[in-house]
């Protein structure tokens, strides 16, 4: 059954849809005029944005669409501020409206997530999850030995003592999930500064279940003894039990961070609670704003009072300027966090994500885990035939835009990989319920059943595909029914 769509779009609250709508166009049509006279190609690209989003079925986990009181708000000459530093305390004159967003957002952060400390500078997750790592190492590391050395700051150091708090820095030990069993880069990999800033180690999943091990990952932590467990995932379907992971940590004395960017939406609109809200159990908890939690694109990190100071030095310390019209619509998409209707959006989300997943169960295509009790379902095409890189190019020449992602044990590797990963936050903004994600995993096993590798036995493409004639053009007609009868921005004309 299709959700209500006044309780799940972010695109027009119930109450005064229409004009919502028509003020909406007219600010884009104006701003798009404006655009236009200056560069084109720029105003004729954002259009077309528009368009192809209006006529895809999103389903990459981590994207949503903002509401347009978020985008709007993001556009405005609060970008031309600079304001480094923290509220109240700036290294620029004239900052007091800066601060008064920065505030408002920070408020709103802290209120919605339980949260004694919100830094809501962070230009994106990276940053962010930077900003935890540095203000882990601060507290940790660095404030303790400036006390042995006998300073206060730094700057007190003599080039030898300097020398010995580096290494002691640059010397530090992360235990975080594996990329293959779900993990993300910024935990401690090699193409993130993670890898290079932290002696690392993963943890996994049950090789028979797809599950987390916690036993798997205490025994780790036992033998690793890790300064930051880090506890968080940007592929895999299932919950995690955060009281268990402080446990781990108290026990072989590690700070618990947890990286929420995936399932922020889902602990602000109170789907995970108690051990499954990260919040009252990490030492720091970092997020994402732009997907499931449905906000502009951009960071933040949430903090207990004890590592707050250290967070608080973000910028400079790891981040340039923030970026104040972004650090407003964070306020805007906190505030509609915060009201009853994104509680029913959230449900709905992990709803859909259980109709999706029975959806391709039914159908028997295979799913890592057996299933999801997230936002997340990896589907394992494998049992199709089938790369992830084939997968997702077959899926997009339909109109279904997803992305490859590894599996455990990927025996195609990080590139080609075996799984697709999917997400039902954006498509759930829109309006789809559970009937509409059932049509879209027949839409997707409609495509996946019609795709072959190219190549002959011994040199089988992990490339290239060939869709049955007709496939891509039946299933975009089907996904445009679908979308057209939930519309994005409905309203909203340019
Ligand atoms: N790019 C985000 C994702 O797709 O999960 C995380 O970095």
């Amino acid at each position: 059954m299709a959700a209500d769509p006044s309780s799940t779009s972010p695109s027009v609250p119930a109450a005064d849809g229409a004009d919502y709508a028509d003020t909406a166009s007219a600010a884009y049509r104006a701003a798009l005029q404006v655009i236009e006279s200056v560069e084109p190609r720029v105003a004729a690209a954002t259009r077309k944005e528009l368009a192809d989003q209006r006529d895809s079925l999103k389903l990459i986990a981590s994207e949503n669409y903002a509401s347009p009181a978020v985008l709007l708000t993001m556009g405005t000459w609060l970008s031309d501020k600079y304001a480094e530093g923290t509220i109240g305390h700036r290294f620029y004159a004239g900052c007091q409206n800066v601060d008064t967003v920065e505030s408002v957002a920070a408020e709103h952060a802290r209120e919605l997530f339980g949260a004694p400390y919100a830094y809501v500078q962070p230009h994106s997750g990276i940053d962010a999850n930077l900003v935890a790592f540095w203000a882990i190492l601060a507290t940790r590391v660095e404030a303790p030995e400036l006390a042995n050395l006998g300073a206060k700051h730094v700057n007190d150091l003599s080039e030898a003592d300097w020398e010995t708090l580096r290494n002691k820095l640059g010397n530090q030990r992360l235990l975080g999930m594996s990329l293959d069993a779900g993990g993300h880069l910024t935990h401690g990999f090699r193409p993130n500064i993670s890898g290079k800033m932290f002696h690392q180690r993963s943890y996994g999943t049950n090789p028979e279940t797809g599950f987390l091990d916690y036993d798997a990952v205490a025994a780790a932590a036992r033998e690793f003894k890790p300064l930051v467990l880090v506890a968080g995932y940007s592929a895999y379907p299932r919950r995690v039990n955060f009281a268990k992971m402080r446990e781990i940590a108290d026990e072989v004395g590690a700070t618990l961070m947890v990286d929420m960017a995936h399932f922020a939406g889902l602990v602000a609109g109170k789907v995970f609670t108690g051990d499954e809200d990260p919040v009252p159990h990490a030492h720091v908890t970092t997020t994402t704003t732009h997907k499931s939690l449905r906000g502009p694109r951009g960071g933040m990190v949430l903090a207990t009072e004890e590592y707050a100071p250290a967070v608080d030095k973000g910028c400079p310390m790891v981040l340039g300027g923030p970026l104040s019209h972004v650090m407003a619509a964070k306020a805007v998409a906190l505030a509609e966090a915060r009201q009853p209707a994104f509680g029913k959006y959230a449900q709905q989300v992990a709803d859909n994500a259980q109709a999706l997943a029975d959806g391709f169960i039914k159908r028997d295509a295979g799913l890592v885990t057996g299933g999801t009790d997230n936002h997340i379902v990896l589907l394992d095409v494998t049992s199709f035939g089938l790369t992830g890189r084939q997968a997702e190019s077959a899926l997009l020449d339909a109109g279904i835009v997803t992305n490859r992602n590894s599996i455990p044990a990927d025996p195609n590797g990080a590139w080609y990989t075996s799984g697709i990963r999917l997400g039902t936050p954006a498509l759930t903004s829109r309006g789809f319920g559970a009937d509409e994600f059932d049509r879209v995993a027949e839409l997707i096993v409609e495509v996946l059943s019609n795709t072959q590798p190219e190549g002959s036995a011994g040199s089988v493409s992990k490339a290239k595909y060939k869709l049955t004639d007709g496939t891509a053009d039946r299933v975009h007609a089907a996904a445009s029914e679908l979308l057209s009868a939930n519309p994005l921005y409905p309203g909203l004309t340019l």
